[in-house]
């Protein structure tokens, strides 16, 4: 059905697939229920659903790059933007060279170093390591475009502002690191050789999202796949197939048609299961699914069923592997297929804490998930940010329930309405991306965001924006706790919103010591289950004390043994996601001993080892699930 191919400087186009029909078209797709529009780029695509399981063309591999710290590509000696002037010309996405003396330029990609694509570039130079700015990035390739097709350009993501020229003429923008994007190249494309051109910026700014302060590496660059895909005329842009609410025995979702002849009929089918059905599309290419299923082998984290699902429109047909479950909440239960569940969970950062750097795709994925399985997990937190699509499909086929999450983290500009609208973007693209996502069960609009009004309205709003995209999945927040002498409680209005009860706690860390944490306790009052995301203590891998002193794997050791204490004092307790799988870099953290820019809450080390934590939380989590799997 598809082909890979890798890239490095340049290779001809190869593509399986589909026969030529119709004359190229403008790629028109609109998504009902997609987040206001102005947070995106015009020029943008609207999403395009399984772009790998597309024919397309990989354009990952090695990249030029040019280090801009003045944006002297983008600006001229006025400060006006080259691709905002007539000619166009000076900006160092036009690969041309010089034609005569007047047409003096400053920068040469041909002889410039090359970084790797997928990969961020802190971790790829030295200079680049706490670079925070502009870079330019090119990539040469061969096309061989044809009539009656469709060629899209997808990033899946650049960490943060994105510029994109093709063959020197500008595509358009994008902001967000974590999320895919794309733009409809047809007609752009030429014959023999193209040259594609990012601007990638990584500044951080108070009214992006996230915003200037977080507590994890602001890797820059181009962070995962860049593909080329062929698409017929008219083709299946979208979809989303999963059991109803609540329901085993019905399949809803949609199908979103584009392209040539939207009219017409969409088949759908799950050969393994005998399902077979056909729906009409409408004058916008849609069409809703709401049938009745037979009973299906339900996915679960002991048995993660995936079903191989064909969708055919047209010339178009795209198969995709998905899970069917359904997840609910009733009064503190999380019932998964019915059936109450508790969430043995692990907080984890898209970075590997043994090479330098965000992830390099899915050896590091497995790796990450291994863990969470050894500690008997079936639960992962991909905080703070969406992680890769392959994170998740990973899940899906590994059997882990995921809790996804946008980067709404701390002191986010509350009132200014493009933030929202860039946050409401980012969670609907993630939404849109991974609906199909058996393991996914949560939306999580934000982590530890301070009360206040302003801030409630926005939070209220993401949680919208979630539940009309979705309304299979939970939503929630990571919250923060109030102390009221010697109580613990939530007085948070966003609580009342959100399906559970979900909050961060530093207990033995950040307030109280280890000899004092148990003093504490809990009063939740909220009709909710109860899910701690995080807790947890910094400890050097490696360093050995007694339980009282700071730092040690034994301090850490002792708080987790203090938290089950102290947890179990929660009725409702449905679950939890400790801080953190992994020691993880962050420049917050200075200790210049115990830390040296590593956050140390880790359960394994900068080294791979597990600290005694580890083998405690799993000790826990062995006795969780032979209480709950009886
Ligand atoms: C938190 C944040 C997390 C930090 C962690 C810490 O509350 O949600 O991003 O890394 O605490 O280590 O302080």
């Amino acid at each position: 059905m598809r082909q890979l191919f890798a890239v490095l400087l340049a290779c001809a186009l190869q593509w399986t697939g589909h026969a030529a029909a119709d004359e190229p078209q403008a790629v028109d797709v609109q998504l009902a229920g997609q987040p206001a529009a102005s947070a995106r780029d015009s020029a943008l695509m609207a999403p395009l659903q399984n772009i790998h399981g597309r024919s397309h063309l990989s354009l990952n591999g090695r990249w030029s790059y040019i280090i801009d710290p003045y944006e002297n590509g983008y600006y001229d000696y006025r400060r006006q933007a080259f691709d905002a002037s007539k000619s166009g010309k000076g900006g160092f996405y036009d690969d041309r060279k010089p034609k005569d003396k007047g047409d003096w330029v400053e920068y040469d990609f041909d002889r410039a170093p090359t970084m790797k694509v997928p990969g961020d570039w802190n971790s790829q130079a030295e200079k680049l390591q706490l670079y925070e700015g502009t870079v330019w990035l090119r990539q040469v390739f061969e096309a061989d475009p044809k009539p009656g097709k469709h060629y899209v350009l997808y990033f899946g993501a650049v960490n943060y502002e994105a510029h994109v020229y093709l063959n020197g003429k500008k595509l358009g923008m994008h902001k967000g690191g974590f999320t895919p994007f794309q733009f409809d190249v047809t007609g752009r494309l030429a014959k023999g050789r193209n040259v594609v051109v990012v601007k990638a910026d990584n500044t951080r700014r108070q009214d992006e999202i996230p915003t200037v302060n977080t507590d994890w590496w602001n890797y820059g660059g181009i962070t995962r796949d860049v593909l080329l895909a062929e698409l017929p005329s008219t083709y299946i842009a979208d979809y989303k197939l999963q059991l109803a609410k609540g329901n085993a025995r019905r399949l809803q979702g949609f199908v979103q048609v584009a392209g040539a002849k939207k009219a017409g009929q969409v088949q759908l089918a799950i050969p393994e299961a005998g399902f077979k059905a056909s729906v009409q599309l409408d004058a916008n290419g849609r069409a809703a699914i709401d049938l009745p299923v037979g009973k299906l082998d339900y996915w679960s984290p002991q048995q993660p069923k995936l079903y191989a699902v064909e969708l055919s429109a047209g010339d178009d047909r795209v198969v995709d592997r998905i899970g069917f479950r359904t997840i609910e909440t009733r009064g503190q239960d999380i019932l998964l297929n019915g059936k109450s569940v508790f969430l043995r969970g692990i907080s984890l950062h898209e970075e590997n804490p043994l090479i330098p750097g965000r992830l390099r795709g899915q050896g590091d994925m497995r790796m990450l998930l291994q863990w969470a399985k050894e500690l008997n997990c079936n639960f992962v937190r991909l905080a703070h940010y969406p992680h890769s699509e392959e994170m998740t499909r990973l899940a899906d086929e590994m059997g882990l329930m995921v809790w996804a999450e946008v980067p709404v983290y701390w002191t986010i500009s509350w009132t200014n309405p493009a933030t929202l609208d860039n946050a409401a973007t980012q969670l609907g693209d993630m939404i849109v991306r991974d609906k199909n996502r058996a393991s996914v069960i949560v939306w999580s609009v934000g982590n530890e965001t301070p009360i206040s009004a302003p801030r409630n309205a926005f939070m209220g709003s993401l949680v919208r924006t979630a539940r009309s995209l979705d309304d299979t999945r939970l939503v929630a927040a990571a919250l923060e706790i109030h102390r009221k002498g010697r109580d613990i409680t939530i007085e948070d209005p966003l609580a009342e919103l959100i399906d559970l009860a979900s909050f961060n706690e530093y207990a033995g860390w950040y307030w109280a010591s280890n000899a004092e944490m148990l003093d504490f306790r809990f009063d939740i009052r909220l009709d909710k289950p109860v899910v701690v995301t995080e807790f947890g203590a910094d400890a050097l891998g490696g360093y050995h004390a007694d339980a009282d002193t700071r730092w040690s794997e034994e301090y850490q050791d002792r708080l987790y043994q203090n938290q089950f204490k102290m947890l179990s004092g929660i009725p409702g307790l449905r679950g939890m996601t400790p801080w953190v799988l992994a020691d993880f870099r962050s420049p917050r953290r200075q200790h210049p001993y115990f830390q040296d820019f590593w956050n140390r809450k880790g359960l394994i080390s900068d080294d791979g080892k597990k600290k005694q934590a580890f083998w405690t939380l799993k000790q826990h989590y062995d006795a969780v699930q032979r209480r709950y799997e009886k």
